[in-house]
C-alpha cells in the first residue's frame, strides 16, 4: 500500500484503483457529494481562494500541506492509517484474536448503524455551519470555518468508503441518504439530536467546537479500537484531523473571554455597552452546547453498548490504558434515576460504557475550561466558566423528563421552566449576540467582541491573506 498519493478523481491511500468495481461506485457517489456541498457546504464562498491545509498522505508530514485553494477543488479522499500486521482484538470477547479485514455476518447491522450514525453527523455539522461565512469576525476566523466544514466533508468520504466497501448495496443506499438528509428538516432530519440545533451564530458556532467536536473525538476514539480493522484506521486518521476543530472551539472561546474581561475593564463592568459578550451569557452557551453534546454519547445504561462491546466492535477510549479488557462480571459506579431519586450504585460495566465514555469526556471539558478560567483570572476579574452537572437539560437517556439545576439539584418543571432563562440563553440573548455579528474581513482586523488569535496559522502573520476576497 503507498502512501503517496496519485493523481486519480478521488485521492486515497487504499489502492483504490485496483478494484474496479468499487472505483466506479464511489466515482459515481462524488457527483452526488459535490452537488451537496454546493447546495449546502458554505453559502457564498465556493469561488473564492481559501488558505487550506489538505492532506497529501497519511504521513505526519503529509497532511500538513497548506494552499490557496477553491472550496469545491479541495482533494476530499480516503486515508486511512496503515496496516499493522498481526494486530489483535484489543477488547470484548473476542480478545486476542486476530482482527477482522471483512464484518462478520451477524454484527453486520450493528456495524452498519455505527457508521451510518458516525458519517451523518459530518454533512449535518457542514449545515448547521453554512451560513456563518457572513459574519466571521475576522480572516483568521473564516478560514478555520472553512478548514473545519472542507475536513468533515472528508470524514464524510471516510464513512462512506467503509460503507461503499463492505455493506454492498445497502452500504450504497446508507451513502446516498447520508446526502439525502438535512440538519433540522422536520422530515428528513439528521440522526442525532445536536445535529439538528442551529448553530446561528460564532459563538454558537465555538461552544459547537468545543463541545460537540470533542464529543467526536471520543466517539472516533472509541471505534478507533475496534477490532474491524479498516474502521480503527480510518478513525485514527480522521482524529488527526479532530484536533484541530477543537482548537478552534476553545481558543475561540478564549479569545471571547479574553476580550469581555477587557471590555469589562473599559467599561467599568458591562462590555455589552462595548460591543462585547458578557461572561454569565458565555456561561449560558456553554451550558446549552455542553448539555447537548453529553446527549451524544446515549442512554447511560445501555444494551447497545454492551453488544458494541462483547462484539469487538467500539471499545472504550484508549483502551491500552486500561488493564482489563473482557469486562465479564465488572461494575462502574454511578448515578441511576430510581423511583424519581438520584441512586448512587453499581451499573454491570459493559452496560455502562456510554457512561464511562461520557466521563471521560467530561474530564476533557473541564480541562478546557480550566484554560478558559485561567485567561479570565490573568485578566484580573473574579469570575470563573463551570460545566453544569452532567443531570442538566437532558434529553436522552436517564435524565431525560427530569430536570435538574446547573448544580445538580433535582427541580420540577416548573421551576425549571421559569429558572431556564437564567441558566440557558434566551430570544434576547440570541438577538443580541446576533446583533454583534458583522463581518470583519480587512487584514488583521477583529470584530469588537473577540481577541486575536496568539498566533496566525501556519506560521504565518496575523495579517495574511487567508481568504482571497
Ligand atoms: N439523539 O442504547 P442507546 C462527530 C438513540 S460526533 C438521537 O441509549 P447507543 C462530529 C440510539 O441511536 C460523534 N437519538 O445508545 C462532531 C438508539 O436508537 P435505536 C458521532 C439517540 O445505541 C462535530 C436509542 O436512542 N459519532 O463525529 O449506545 C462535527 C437507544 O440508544 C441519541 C457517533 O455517535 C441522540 N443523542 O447510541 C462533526 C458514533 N443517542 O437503535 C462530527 C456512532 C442515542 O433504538 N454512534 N440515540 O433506534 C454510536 O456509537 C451510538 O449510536 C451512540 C449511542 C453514541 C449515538
Ligand atoms: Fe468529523
Ligand atoms: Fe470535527
Amino acid at each position: 500500500m503507498g502512501n503517496v498519493l496519485t493523481d486519480e478523481k478521488i485521492p486515497n491511500n487504499v489502492n483504490l484503483g485496483s478494484d474496479k468495481r468499487l472505483q466506479r461506485a464511489l466515482e459515481a457517489w462524488q457527483p452526488a457529494f459535490i452537488d451537496w456541498w454546493k447546495q449546502m457546504g458554505p453559502l457564498g464562498w465556493q469561488e473564492r481562494d481559501i488558505y487550506l491545509r489538505t492532506a497529501v498522505s497519511v504521513e505526519t508530514d503529509g497532511w500538513a500541506h497548506f494552499d490557496h485553494v477553491k472550496m469545491p477543488d479541495y482533494r476530499w479522499g480516503i486515508f486511512l492509517e496503515p496496516k499493522k500486521e498481526g494486530r489483535t482484538h484489543g477488547f470484548g470477547d473476542h480478545y486476542g484474536q486476530p482482527v477482522w479485514d471483512e464484518v462478520p455476518g451477524e454484527f453486520r447491522n450493528m456495524m452498519k448503524r455505527l457508521i451510518v450514525t458516525q458519517g451523518d453527523t459530518e454533512p449535518a455539522s457542514v449545515e448547521q455551519q453554512r451560513d456563518l461565512g457572513a459574519t466571521a469576525p475576522s480572516l483568521y476566523d473564516l478560514r478555520n470555518l472553512f478548514q473545519v466544514n472542507v475536513e468533515e466533508g472528508r470524514h464524510l468520504w471516510a464513512m462512506v468508503y467503509l460503507l461503499h466497501t463492505y455493506f454492498g448495496r445497502d452500504g450504497r443506499e446508507e451513502a446516498e441518504e447520508l446526502l439525502a438528509r438535512r440538519s433540522g428538516d422536520a422530515d428528513k432530519p439528521r440522526i442525532l439530536g445536536a445535529f439538528n440545533e442551529p448553530t446561528s451564530h460564532w459563538l454558537s458556532f465555538f461552544m459547537f467546537t468545543m463541545f460537540t467536536d470533542r464529543d467526536g473525538k471520543y466517539q472516533l476514539s472509541a471505534l478507533a479500537e475496534s477490532g474491524f480493522d479498516p474502521l480503527a484506521r480510518t478513525c485514527r486518521f480522521m482524529l488527526t484531523e479532530e484536533a484541530h476543530h477543537m482548537f478552534v472551539g476553545e481558543s475561540g472561546i478564549q479569545r471571547v473571554v479574553k476580550r469581555s474581561c477587557e471590555l469589562m475593564k473599559e467599561s467599568s463592568g458591562d462590555p455589552r455597552s462595548l460591543g462585547g459578550i458578557d461572561l454569565p451569557t458565555v456561561q449560558k452557551y456553554a451550558n446549552l452546547w455542553y448539555s447537548l453534546s453529553l446527549d451524544l454519547f446515549g442512554g447511560e445504561v445501555s444494551s447497545n453498548a454492551a453488544d458494541a462491546f462483547a462484539s469487538g466492535i467500539k471499545g472504550r477510549y484508549k483502551e491500552d490504558r486500561y488493564d482489563e479488557h473482557k469486562l465479564v462480571g465488572s461494575h462502574f459506579a454511578m448515578d441511576v434515576l430510581e423511583g424519581g431519586k438520584v441512586v448512587h450504585k453499581d451499573v454491570p460495566m459493559r452496560n455502562a460504557l456510554n457512561e464511562v465514555l461520557r466521563t471521560e469526556y467530561i474530564k476533557d471539558c473541564q480541562r478546557g475550561v480550566d484554560r478558559w478560567n485561567k485567561t479570565i483570572k490573568d485578566e484580573g476579574v473574579d469570575f470563573q466558566i463551570t460545566l453544569p452537572s452532567h443531570k442538566f437539560h437532558r434529553q436522552i437517556g436517564m435524565w431525560a423528563g427530569t430536570y435538574f439545576t446547573p448544580d445538580g439539584q433535582m427541580i420540577d418543571a416548573e421551576t425549571f421552566a421559569r429558572r431556564r432563562g437564567e441558566w440557558l440563553p434566551t430570544a434576547e440573548d440570541e438577538t443580541y449576540i446576533k446583533s454583534l455579528m458583522h463581518p470583519v474581513y480587512e487584514r488583521a482586523k477583529m470584530a469588537s467582541w473577540i481577541a486575536p488569535p496568539n498566533k496566525g496559522i501556519n506560521g504565518l502573520p496575523e495579517d495574511f491573506e487567508y481568504v482571497r476576497l
